[in-house]
């Protein structure tokens, strides 16, 4: 959903040149952590997708925009905006650190994973909340009792979407480190959004501002997919174990007789 800031409209074009200059002097640049291997596409049919809600994961977060945009959007396996989770609008905060919010899902069990997906809109309705950075880390804290404020965190890497994507449908990963063993939960440091700018000291002449800012929205994902080692069984596999299973019932059949 894309909320529109009627008196922010005036300034937008000055805020995003000052954004692009700030980008440049303090955030750090988009990392080689990740190697896109798929832009749009769907859920994959060859590797198990640890982080969706049918294969038992769980999804948390500590923000949320409100309906529809709920935190278990993140791994109900649908794409689009009806079915994506939008970070908070979260009032006045005092730095650009401070804005960020996370949102993931603990797996079912430990998996070793290589790579992710992730989007705004897979259906490519939506462009907005997108802008910002997603930080991506992983844990290997027991899933028994997990908590995500608790958890230890480690880096995977940081996407850029705006930087590094034209636009803002599903990006599939892999990792620049290759597998990564015995992981049982990942999420995304976002920036949530609202009403935090501060443009107190905004001179239009010299487009700067001694106070930190970010003119961005809470970001949107439509939906995480983590994928494991695991492969998913082949239709044909499954056929042949449905055949053996029909012998052996005929096979206990006669074996009765
Ligand atoms: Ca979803």
């Amino acid at each position: 959903m894309f909320i529109a800031h009627h008196h922010r409209v005036a300034v937008l074009a000055g805020t995003f040149a000052i954004a692009s200059a700030l980008s440049a002097q303090t955030r750090t640049p988009p990392p080689s952590d990740f190697v896109l291997i798929e832009s749009g596409g769907t859920f994959s049919t060859e590797f198990v997708n640890v982080a969706a809600a049918a294969n038992g994961a769980v999804a948390f977060g500590d923000s949320e925009y409100g309906t529809p945009h709920f935190i278990p959007n993140i791994n109900d396996g649908r794409y689009g905006n009806s079915y994506s989770w939008l970070a908070a609008n979260v009032g006045t905060v005092g730095s650009y650190e401070e804005l960020f919010v996370g949102v993931g899902v603990v797996f079912s069990a430990p998996a070793d994973i290589t790579s992710l997906a992730l989007g705004r809109d897979n259906t490519g309705q939506y462009t907005d909340r997108a802008d910002a950075e997603y930080r991506i880390q992983y844990s290997t804290t027991p899933i028994a009792g997990f908590n995500p404020a608790t958890a230890v965190w480690n880096p995977i890497g940081v996407i850029f979407p705006l930087d590094n994507n034209p636009s803002s449908i599903r990006r599939l990963y892999s990792f620049g480190a290759g597998v990564i063993s015995n992981v049982t939960a990942v999420r995304i440091l976002t920036v949530a959004g609202g009403e935090h700018f501060d443009y107190s000291d905004y001179n239009p002449e010299t487009e700067e501002t001694t106070n930190y800012y970010i003119p961005y929205a809470g970001q949107a994902i439509d939906e995480l997919e983590v994928y494991s080692t695991t492969a998913i069984p082949e239709p044909s596999a499954f056929a042949g174990l449905a055949g053996l299973a029909a012998l052996a019932m005929v096979a206990t059949r006669r074996g009765k007789r």
